[in-house]
Formats: structure tokens, C-alpha cells, sequence
């Protein structure tokens, strides 16, 4: 187990696309574990692989009482719309509200290479999108308007 570094706005690794994972076996689960320790050292609710310098399609999530990875995940459906504050390990001190759909289905692997699927709503939601946005080099500052950004 390792607490790993975390990358922060201006690393280029934050703004490139995670690539799918194509095998689930011990080397990505020990990743994971230190994403898991990276993510609980910082007090964050979630961690995507980009933000520890890492290019694999594989995020994890610690919030409203849901622990779990997420491997190669992607929406299946997403309505409504509801803005909640954010705010991201890579981007310290800094927090704004984000508009985003308020319910969404996530198809992903889980920690054990198991097709699974989540109904997510609430800050469970923003942090599923959040994580996902930045496996595809997004990150929540993006939908700001460079006023607010400032
Ligand atoms: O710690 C975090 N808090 C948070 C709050 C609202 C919506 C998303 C998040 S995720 C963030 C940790 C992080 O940077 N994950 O990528
Ligand atoms: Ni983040």
C-alpha cells in the first residue's frame, strides 16, 4: 500500500483521456488500494486515476455511505439537471457550483472485473459525473464561466 501524489491543475496528465482497461487482475486491485489510501489521506469522496498520474480508465468513489471502484465506467442515462458545490483534490481551496443532471445510471467493471450498474442521485450524482469527467481530461472548472474561474 502507498499514499500516492496528487497532481494538481497544470499537470498535463489531468487533461488527457484515461484509456480502457482491458484486463481486471491483482496489479490494477493494488492501484486501486492506493488510490483508496491516496483518496482517504486526503479526505476526498472521490479519486479518478488521472489526478495520481495514471492513465487507466478506473476511478473510485467514497460518498453518502457508498464505497466502490469503477472501472472503465460510462452513463447510461442521465435526466434532470441540479447544481451542487464541488470542489477537487487537484484544484485545492477552490469550490463553485456545478450544474449537472441530478440522476444518473453508470454502467462500469467493479473492483472484481463484475459488469455492475448504480442509480446515482444527489452528491452521490456530481461525484460519479465529477470522476468520470476526469477519465476524459474534464475537470469541473470547465463548466465555470471564466469569470467565475478567475
Ligand atoms: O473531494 C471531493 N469533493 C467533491 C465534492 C463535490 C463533487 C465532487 C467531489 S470529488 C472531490 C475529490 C476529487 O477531486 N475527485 O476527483
Ligand atoms: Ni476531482
Amino acid at each position: 500500500m502507498a499514499v500516492l501524489d496528487i497532481h494538481l491543475l497544470g499537470s498535463p496528465v489531468l487533461r488527457e483521456r484515461a484509456t480502457e482497461i482491458a484486463v481486471v487482475d491483482d496489479a490494477l486491485r493494488a492501484f486501486i488500494d492506493d488510490m483508496f489510501e491516496t483518496m482517504n489521506v486526503a479526505c476526498g469522496v472521490g479519486l479518478a486515476a488521472n489526478q495520481v498520474g495514471s492513465t487507466q480508465r478506473v476511478a473510485i468513489i467514497d460518498a453518502e455511505g457508498q464505497t466502490f471502484a469503477m472501472i472503465n465506467p460510462r452513463i447510461v442515462s442521465a435526466t434532470g439537471k441540479e447544481s451542487k458545490e464541488e470542489g477537487c483534490l487537484s484544484i485545492p481551496q477552490q469550490y463553485a457550483e456545478v450544474e449537472r443532471p441530478a440522476l444518473v445510471r453508470v454502467k462500469y467493471l467493479d473492483y472484481n472485473g463484475n459488469v455492475s450498474e448504480l442509480q446515482a442521485d444527489g452528491l452521490l450524482s456530481h461525484c460519479v459525473q465529477h470522476e468520470i469527467d476526469h477519465l476524459n481530461g474534464v475537470l469541473f472548472v470547465d463548466y465555470l464561466s471564466s469569470l467565475k474561474r478567475n
